[in-house]
């Protein structure tokens, strides 16, 4: 069983993995608009990856008998002045879900849950590989650039990713999951 505490910082979690699944549809959107596909596919993959997060923490929260919320959420926003920009604001939004996961396994840690603290090292492993993705991924832009022919090139980057699903991206915990 939950202490009421635990139960509603999970809860906050899950409405936090719901805001990374719509912001990443909505960069999705942004990229499909200006015509970066594979950079689409790549995001609106991702977008789907989180609601799997998300689903994964209310079905624990089920497990334990407490009563998950959904809550609501501010709308993502909808302009990013460049691709790196974008996927500068990926790559924080990430560093931001990972204090997030951090604070839930210290509250973990001292109350003590050992259950919860079991179940939030999926997520500490997922976001080990996701600041690995991330950041790789803003390197390579960094380093093509977006002059020229760079942004087709990180396009292709990018669908090669998705096509693989994330396999590419590899870390010394395992496979990112994209
Ligand atoms: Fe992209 O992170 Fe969920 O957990």
């Amino acid at each position: 069983m939950l202490s009421q505490k635990m139960a509603d910082r999970l809860n906050h979690q899950i409405n936090l993995e719901m805001y990374s699944s719509h912001l990443y549809l909505q960069m999705s959107c942004w990229c499909a608009y200006q015509s970066l596909d594979g950079c689409a596919t790549f995001l609106s993959q991702h977008a789907t990856e989180e609601m799997g997060h998300m689903h994964r923490l209310l079905q624990y929260l089920q497990e334990t008998g407490a009563l998950a919320i959904l809550g609501g959420m501010e709308a993502p926003p909808t302009e990013f002045g460049s691709l790196i920009e974008l996927f500068e604001k990926v790559y924080q939004h990430e560093l931001v879900v990972t204090s997030k996961i951090n604070d839930l396994v210290h509250l973990a840690t001292t109350e003590p849950d050992y259950s919860t603290l079991q179940f939030l090292q999926w997520y500490v492993a997922e976001q080990h590989q996701e600041e690995f993705l991330f950041k790789g991924i803003l390197d390579k832009i960094k380093l093509i650039g977006v002059e020229g022919q760079g942004m087709f090139l990180i396009d292709r980057e990018l669908e090669k990713i998705a096509m693989t699903n994330g396999k590419e991206a590899t870390s010394m915990t395992g496979t990112a999951a994209v």
